[in-house]
């Protein structure tokens, strides 16, 4: 027996574990690490079956290469040669906007994700660039690049020391989480009513978080601007501002709050007048306060002008940028994405749609236009790295169709699965365990300043490749060098930019040393490892990667610290309140307030011992509460007369889907969690219990103007009674 260390890589918790793995390397025992400065011993039932989730056996661990409908096993040499004939057959034949590639969640996880990700689409050279960001977080990324200039400054509430949190769309006890590293959450939420904080949740549902909160209030599906707008009226009509950061556009916000009274916006959010003006009271008088939101509240019609509302809050309440409010993360690897140039929206618009670029993407919801209509610039290659967008992206259901019709297609994934199906090859990388770890992304969004590097547990087999090396070939392949260039030569092409870049920047710890030195230098045992101890040593605490290895449980960094002024970077150099963008966007609500909502709509539901779509084919995760299950007001099962089962219809589909009465969730309200709908999937465990698709449901035609963002949450649908039988999808 002997004991590893690492971070679990599943959510963005960035939890330390503790594993004990037996003489075969088999994982014997996963606990959460006590050594931990920042997770302390933390884990949830996901980390507790990391290593069954590792060791399990419908992993791909050799390429696979489709023929028809026939899958054989290849070998790397015959599967990299079949990447390149096929993508340059597209290349030639189509130029270069026929390609696309689709970049999943786990690939914001992973070093070789971080490393590699531009480089291949800075290769790719095709507009067609979509990932997991505009079925998620991109709206949040907008509006921060509106007002402050640059996307990537994201300010998390600063748990450990408000006295008031206000959680708008997220439920952090099951998710743990989310642009927001902060393991434990559960335990931080009761230690701050302990101090005597006040918790209060806004969600149609009653979560599990709702339970921690001192209040829940629910709130109609899709309409959170309309209660933040009404908490701004409020706090600029009674003088309870305490503005103490430089703003531009006061008074222009003040204009567009003038009509969102709480009156008026009650009508819409369906939280009574009195209790938005009481949030707003509370808000201003708390000590510290901070306003926290997610994925309810992004992926939602109203997705840019939500994110941009709460900052909103929190500046007018004084706590951005300050202690127990909202501040930003101060990373331990340089912060090598941050142009310092003010952001700009939309810099080009897709081919078919016309919806706007954001971040060098364009919207998930679009790639089906993309691939099935002719013209100049159809898509007719995809590459997939880590995702599975039939299940994830908005009717799924209609890219499964769409995939087919792809002349080529290559995954990076370890899954056969709803969505690889589809390829002509799939690249399968290393176990987690036998991959390095440092979660570059996740760690600028901690609610403590904080670093940990975890080595590889287990090394490669004879003959396996690091998830590096395959993503080094694929941007080698598509960039014309063909399948047999040496994945090296990329990697050193990468660090001298970087460290060239280093030596030219004044004051840069590099600044005018020699580049060949420096190289000389670094220390790691692969590409991304030689990239993280070069922007450690860059970075702001002087680290390297020899310190993260002498510290094998993690660093603390201290408490978050004041940070606003060497991140803001709009063309005003003050943050701007009200953005032309958004403010335009506001006209958006004010044509809504005369519309009456929907009678019935739906939601979404994460549930703890799930992460989106790919650890159902693990035992110990499925089956008890984690089903697939519609969650309905038990009023609403009567008033419709609802059996067991039900037929869910929307603009996008039809599902049949078994019944959950609760009286957790609000009347008018349903909710369906994603990531199933393994029917005949030849992942074993997850084919027996499959669910159904609920992105058979969400329309991909409806997106958040601004950021065209993927809305999940308040999509209309309408219920019928059905026979017990056979659970079914279909088109609409
Ligand atoms: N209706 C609805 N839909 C949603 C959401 C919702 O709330 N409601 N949430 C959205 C959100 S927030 C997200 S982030 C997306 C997620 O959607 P995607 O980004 O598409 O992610 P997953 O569906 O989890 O698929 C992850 C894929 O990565 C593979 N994988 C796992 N580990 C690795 C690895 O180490 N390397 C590689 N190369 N591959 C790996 C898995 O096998 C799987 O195929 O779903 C979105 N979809
Ligand atoms: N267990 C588990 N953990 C995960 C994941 C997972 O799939 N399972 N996925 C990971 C990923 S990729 C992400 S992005 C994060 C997401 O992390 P969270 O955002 O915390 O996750 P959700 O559970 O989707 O929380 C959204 C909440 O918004 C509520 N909601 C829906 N519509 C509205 C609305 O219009 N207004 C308001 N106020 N609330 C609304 C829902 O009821 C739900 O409780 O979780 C990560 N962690
Ligand atoms: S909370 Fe997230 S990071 Fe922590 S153990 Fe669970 S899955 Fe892993
Ligand atoms: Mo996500």
């Amino acid at each position: 027996m002997r004991t590893a260390h690492r971070t679990c890589p599943i959510c963005d918790a960035v939890c330390g574990l503790r594993l004990t793995l037996d003489g075969a390397g088999r994982v014997a025992s996963v606990k959460g690490d006590p050594d931990d400065p920042f997770s302390k011993g933390f884990i949830c039932p996901k980390g507790a079956s990391l290593g069954r989730i590792d060791e399990d056996p419908d992993r791909l661990s050799v390429p696979m290469i489709r023929k028809g409908g026939e899958w054989r096993e290849a070998t790397w040499e015959e599967a990299f040669q079949a990447v390149d004939q096929g993508l340059k057959d597209v290349i030639d034949t189509h130029g270069r906007q026929a390609l696309a590639v689709y970049f999943g969640n786990p690939t914001f996880h992973t070093m070789a994700g971080f490393m590699y990700r531009v480089p291949l689409t800075q290769s790719l050279g095709t507009r067609n660039v979509f990932s997991a960001s505009t079925i998620d977080q991109i709206p949040k990324q907008v509006a921060g690049g509106l007002m402050l200039g640059d996307p990537m400054a994201i300010a998390v509430p600063d748990l450990d020391r408000t006295d008031y949190l206000l959680i708008l769309g997220a439920n952090p006890v099951e998710s743990n989480g989310s642009l927001c590293a902060a393991p434990d959450f559960p335990g931080r939420l009761k230690a701050l009513r302990g101090r005597g904080g006040k918790l209060v949740v806004v969600d149609p549902r009653r979560t599990r978080t709702a339970a921690f909160a001192d209040e829940h209030l629910f709130v109609r599906p899709g309409t959170d601007a309309y209660l933040l707008l009404g908490i701004v009226h409020t706090l600029l009509a009674e003088d309870l501002t305490k503005i103490d950061v430089e703003v531009n556009g006061l008074e222009e916000l003040r204009r567009l709050a003038e009509e969102f009274a709480p009156q008026a916006a009650a009508r819409v959010c369906g939280v009574p007048a009195e209790e938005i003006v009481r949030l707003a009271r509370e808000l201003a008088a708390a000590p510290t306060a901070a306003v926290y939101s997610r994925i309810g509240t992004c992926t939602a019609e109203f997705g840019t002008v939500a994110q941009w509302l709460v900052d909103v809050v929190n500046i007018l309440t004084g706590n951005f940028d300050r202690p127990g409010g909202v501040m930003f993360t101060r990373t331990a690897a340089v912060e090598l994405f941050r142009t310092g140039q003010p952001y700009t929206a939309g810099n080009w618009h897709s081919r078919v749609r016309g919806l706007p670029e954001a971040l060098g993407e364009l919207p998930v919801a679009t790639l089906a236009d993309e691939i099935e209509t002719p013209g100049e610039g159809q898509v007719r290659a995809l590459i997939t790295v880590a995702g599975n967008p039939v299940l994830s992206a908005p009717n799924g259901p209609r890219l499964d169709r769409a995939f087919r019709d792809l002349d080529f297609m290559v995954c990076v994934d370890p899954y056969l699965n709803e969505t690889t199906s589809h390829a002509d090859v799939i690249l399968p990388p290393p176990r987690m365990l036998q991959m390095p770890h440092y979660d570059f992304l996740l760690l600028t969004v901690t609610v403590r300043n904080y670093a940990r590097f975890s080595p590889p547990i287990l090394p490669l087999e004879p003959g396996q490749r690091s998830e590096a090396e395959i993503l080094a070939r694929l941007t080698l392949m598509v960039s014309g060098q063909g399948a047999d260039a040496d994945p090296a030569m990329l990697d050193e092409m990468i660090l001298d930019q970087v460290l060239r870049g280093a030596t030219e920047i004044p004051g840069s710890p590099f600044e005018g040393k020699e580049v060949a030195e420096l190289r000389a230098g670094l220390d790691g045992d692969s590409g991304p490892e030689l990239m993280l101890d070069a922007m450690l040593r860059l970075g702001p605490y002087g680290l390297s990667l020899a310190d993260l290895r002498a510290n094998p449980h993690g660093v603390d960094l201290g408490a978050l610290e004041p940070r606003l002024e060497e991140l803001l970077c709009t063309t005003s150099g003050r943050v701007e309140l009200a953005p032309r963008p958004l403010a335009e966007d506001v006209g958006r609500l004010r044509e809504r307030l005369a519309v009456p909502p929907a009678e019935l709509v739906l939601i979404g539901r994460r549930q703890l011992r799930s992460n989106n779509s790919w650890l159902h084919n693990v035992g110990s995760l499925v089956g008890g509460s984690n089903r697939c299950t519609l969650q309905i007001n038990p009023d609403d099962v009567t008033r419709l007369g609802l059996g067991g089962q039900a037929v869910i219809r929307s603009a996008a589909g039809e599902l049949t889907v078994p019944l959950e009465p609760t009286d957790t969730i609000m009347p008018g309200v349903v909710s369906l969690p994603h990531g199933w709908g393994h029917a005949g999937s030849v992942q074993r465990v997850a084919a027996e219990h499959a669910g159904v698709n609920a992105n058979t449901l969400t329309d991909e035609s409806v997106v958040d103007a601004l950021s065209g963002n993927a809305v999940f949450n308040g999509v209309p649908v309408t219920l019928s009674p059905c026979e017990a039988g056979e659970l079914s999808s279909a088109p609409a």
